[in-house]
């Protein structure tokens, strides 16, 4: 069995102590290739160490911009050049980000996570999504964003609005990502990540699995991923959700236990992450759930709907944690 690396680092800047394991693909390779049993213990008892195994954070997602979007992402539905179901749509206003934020809070979530097809954010957009942060964070609701890639400038204002998480993901391994993706750069990833956290902004970001990428591909996601520094706090895993017009409609399902090996990979590589089991949650049986929870993952998305696609009811999720015997935090 490789050895995992475990040495904690000094920061250059301040010295304080990061935990800044530096991964290789593989490692993470030698982690996909155990006994799914000894995988998943081994994930287990790093959870442990953690968390508390039986504790399960709940966001809940709005699109607040939805459709039209300029970029060509080969699974998104909101891609303006493919064609798919989902219409153009214009920025929501913001009553009905409160009203939305407000059910979410009384259904039980903890954190309001808004997205917008956009490439990045105008400034003039930006100004009306930090007033929607505002609001939502004076409902008592911890909140995250998800607006594209920013410019100079751009994270400072929304940290100045009170955003506690904004999300932007790697989305898939850095040599794979041109055959996905071509109208922005997998670097270009890396550097709004870098903006996010020179902001003081908590970082979620994680990827899609099951686009057809290899395993070495998903190892080396895993890896860019645990290779920030620090790691992101939030790591939403998605099983890629087809949709009907986008270029990867068709592509094969991965098989489940290799999507639960991706989640214990990002479990023992991110020990104190957040881990989401994110989209794809629909199609998944409560047995799958469950395993993937048993592999580390610590949250979900809450709510009967993602951006343009569905999940699982809240009142359904509420019986299967009760059968589980979590608890949501
Ligand atoms: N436009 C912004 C961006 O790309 O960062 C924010 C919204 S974008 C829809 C947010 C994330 O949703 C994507 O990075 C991708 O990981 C995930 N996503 C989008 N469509 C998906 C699909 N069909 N299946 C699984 N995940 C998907
Ligand atoms: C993330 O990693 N998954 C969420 C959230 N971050 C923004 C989005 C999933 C979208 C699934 C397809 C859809 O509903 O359009
Ligand atoms: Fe646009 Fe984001 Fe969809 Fe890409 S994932 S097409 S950037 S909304």
């Amino acid at each position: 069995m490789n050895a995992i690396p475990q040495a904690a680092t000094l920061t250059p800047d301040d010295q304080a102590p990061v935990r800044s394991s530096r991964w290789t693909v593989a490692q993470v390779e030698a982690l996909y290739q155990l006994p799914l049993m000894d995988l998943i213990f081994r994930a287990q008892q790093v959870h442990r160490e953690n968390f508390d195994a039986n504790e399960i954070q709940r966001s809940t997602l709005l699109s607040v911009k939805t459709g039209g979007c300029s970029e060509d992402c080969g699974y998104c539905s909101q891609a303006a050049r493919y064609h798919t179901e989902t219409e153009r749509e214009a920025l929501l206003p913001l009553d009905e980000v409160i009203a939305a934020a407000q059910a979410a809070k009384d259904k039980g979530a903890s954190r309001f996570c808004m997205g917008a097809a956009w490439r990045g954010p105008k400034d003039k957009d930006l100004a009306k999504v930090s007033e929607m942060i505002r609001a939502v964070k004076g409902l008592g609701l911890q909140t995250c964003v998800t607006l594209g890639m920013l410019k100079d400038g751009q994270a400072d204002e929304l940290k100045e609005a009170g955003l506690d998480y904004y999300n932007h993901n790697l989305d898939t391994d850095a040599s794979f990502y041109g055959q996905v993706i071509t109208t922005h750069k997998h670097a270009d990833r890396i550097d709004t990540l870098g903006q996010v956290r020179e902001a003081g902004i908590k970082v979620c970001s994680g990827g899609i699995i099951g686009m057809g990428e290899s395993r070495r591909n998903r190892a080396a996601l895993i890896v860019q991923l645990a290779n920030l520094n620090p790691p992101p706090e939030s790591v939403p895993i998605n099983n890629l959700v087809p949709i009907p017009g986008t270029p990867l409609a068709d592509v094969a399902p991965i098989d489940s236990f290799e999507f639960v090996r991706t989640i214990a990979a990002a479990r023992i590589t991110m020990p104190e992450s957040f881990v989401r089991l994110s989209a794809g949650r629909q199609a998944m049986a409560e047995e799958l759930q469950a395993l993937c929870f048993l592999a580390g993952a610590n949250s979900i998305f809450y709510g009967d709907k993602l951006l343009t696609t569905g999940n699982p009811e809240a009142d359904r999720d509420e019986a299967l944690f009760e059968k589980l015997g979590l608890r949501p935090i």
